[in-house]
Formats: C-alpha cells, sequence, structure tokens
C-alpha cells in the first residue's frame, strides 16, 4: 500500500463498504439488489485499482519479530475424504500438481520437484473478510516459475486453483489474472514460519498472493488450470465465494 489514501479507502465510496458487509453475506447475498451493488462496485474496483497501481508493487515485507505468535487458520482446517487423509498418511509423499488448460506443455509435478525448485521466502500479513489479520513468513515456489515450465498460451487471461477440500461437497478453487500470476511475490507456499505447511493451513501447497484478500489464497491447491475467460468454470465468478455470496474477485489490498 503506497498511496496516502489506500486503494481500498478509495473505491469503499463506490461498493458502499462492501467488504465489511460480506461477513453477513448469508441473508445479503439473497438480495438482488445487493448482489447489483456488489457486481457494480466489483467492476470499478478492478479497473480502478489495476489503473492506480503499480502492477509489480511489492506487498510490505515484515522482520521475523513482527511475526504473529500464531498464525489461525479460517475456512477448511481438515479436507474431508479418503483421499486428502491417504495423502496425509503418507507426508504427501505422493502428492502432485497438475498444471493444465491453456499451456503447451501440460505438467504433472510431484511435490517432492516443487520443493527442490529455486524458492523464496517473505514476511507478509494476511487480512481476512471475517476481521482478522496475521503476520507470518511463508516459503514456497513463485509461480511464475512453474507457469513458464507449462508454457502459458497468449490468450490464457485467467490461473484457476483448483483445491482438494469441499465445503458442502462444492469444492473450493480461486482464480487470478496474468498480473498478479506472474508476480514476484505469488507462490505455491509449502512451508510457514519455516516447517511444511500445517494441514489447518493448506498442507502441502497453497496460493500466496499477497496483494489480495484472504480468500483468494487458495489452499490445498492439487490443479492450477489455464483459461481464456472464467465463464466456464462452476458459477462464472471465479472463486467459491465470489459464487455462492457475491464476494468480489478482485480482492487488491
Ligand atoms: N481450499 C481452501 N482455501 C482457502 C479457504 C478454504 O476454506 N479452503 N479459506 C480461505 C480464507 S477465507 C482465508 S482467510 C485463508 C485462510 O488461510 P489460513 O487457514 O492459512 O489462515 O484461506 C483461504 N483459502
Ligand atoms: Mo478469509
Amino acid at each position: 500500500m503506497t498511496g496516502i489514501i489506500t486503494r481500498r479507502a478509495l473505491v469503499g465510496g463506490i461498493v458502499a463498504g462492501a467488504g465489511t458487509l460480506v461477513a453477513g453475506c448469508d441473508k445479503l447475498g439473497a438480495n438482488p439488489d445487493f448482489q447489483k451493488l456488489l457486481q457494480q462496485g466489483e467492476r470499478g474496483n478492478y479497473g480502478l485499482q489495476r489503473l492506480l497501481q503499480d502492477n509489480t508493487a511489492l506487498a510490505t515485507e515484515y522482520a521475523p519479530n513482527q511475526r504473529s505468535p500464531i498464525f489461525r487458520s479460517n475456512g477448511t482446517a481438515m479436507p474431508a475424504g479418503a483421499d486428502y487423509a491417504r495423502h496425509l498418511a503418507t507426508g504427501f509423499a505422493d502428492w502432485n500438481l497438475i498444471i493444465d488448460g491453456m499451456v503447451a506443455r501440460p505438467q504433472n509435478i510431484a511435490l517432492n520437484e516443487i520443493r527442490s525448485l529455486p524458492s523464496r521466502s517473505q514476511i507478509t500479513r494476511h487480512d481476512c473478510v471475517e476481521g482478522w489479520s496475521a503476520i507470518a513468513k511463508w516459503t514456497g515456489t513463485p509461480l511464475k516459475l512453474l507457469l513458464d515450465r507449462a508454457g502459458v498460451s497468449p490468450q490464457a487471461n485467467y490461473v484457476v486453483f483448483h483445491c482438494a477440500d469441499a465445503n458442502d461437497g462444492d469444492p473450493y478453487y480461486e482464480s487470478i489474472d496474468r498480473i498478479d500470476a506472474i508476480h514476484p511475490q505469488t507462490m505455491l507456499a509449502w512451508a510457514l514460519n519455516d516447517h511444511y505447511l500445517p494441514v489447518a493451513n493448506g498442507a502441502p501447497l497453497r496460493l500466496r498472493v499477497e496483494r489480495q484478500l484472504g480468500y483468494k489464497h487458495a489452499k490445498y491447491v492439487n490443479r492450477i488450470e489455464l483459461v481464456s475467460s472464467l465463464k466456464g468454470i462452476r458459477g462464472g465468478k471465479g472463486g467459491f465465494w465470489e459464487d455462492v455470496a457475491g464476494y468480489q474477485w478482485y480482492a487488491g489490498i
């Protein structure tokens, strides 16, 4: 956040504080006027933020002693199902990451190989719309490096992350644009505070997209899909909470 007024403060006028309303989304989500308001704010938000933003600016990084005593979990803390249980029991020894869709060379990369690739560490603040923030150190593989292996087609505008957990039977997923995908701090993280990820924080692989809110940081990622449009993916809004509760797709902070 570099400006004197934050981008979120600026767009607040447009979306009428949608960011603070979404917590009570159960009732509001059903209201068509509220949906319209969110979608208007959405277009303004994405366009305005992308216009004002330096696309390569880094999110603030902190010193080791500024880390929060604990980094809590939110959403899924333990994915249900026999598949994940088996992976957990074997220490994720045969967890693979698929990269497919609009790529020249579809990939199926073993977790161990991902962990052996050049990595980056960063101490950043995570902001959840449910009203908590925490600072932690993340270590992982820059997403750009993985995407370059796959050879992203020029028509692939979005990167979709598919997750191994399901909320009410509906698997979590998220997506980002190419600007955030190649940003130097955007990574598939495999360690939190110098230990392999705890299950509650997305073991064995989770997205860090530091300039966006918490719900964009998909946990338990096992597949990355490159697409030209988000329309064909599930509800068409680009993410689990975007589809079910009208959260903004672009959640820049
Ligand atoms: N697969 C998956 N990813 C997810 C969620 C989830 O429920 N499932 N919750 C999201 C939300 S709302 C937040 S704030 C962060 C929380 O990350 P943490 O559990 O490591 O704190 O993960 C995000 N990614
Ligand atoms: Mo969140």
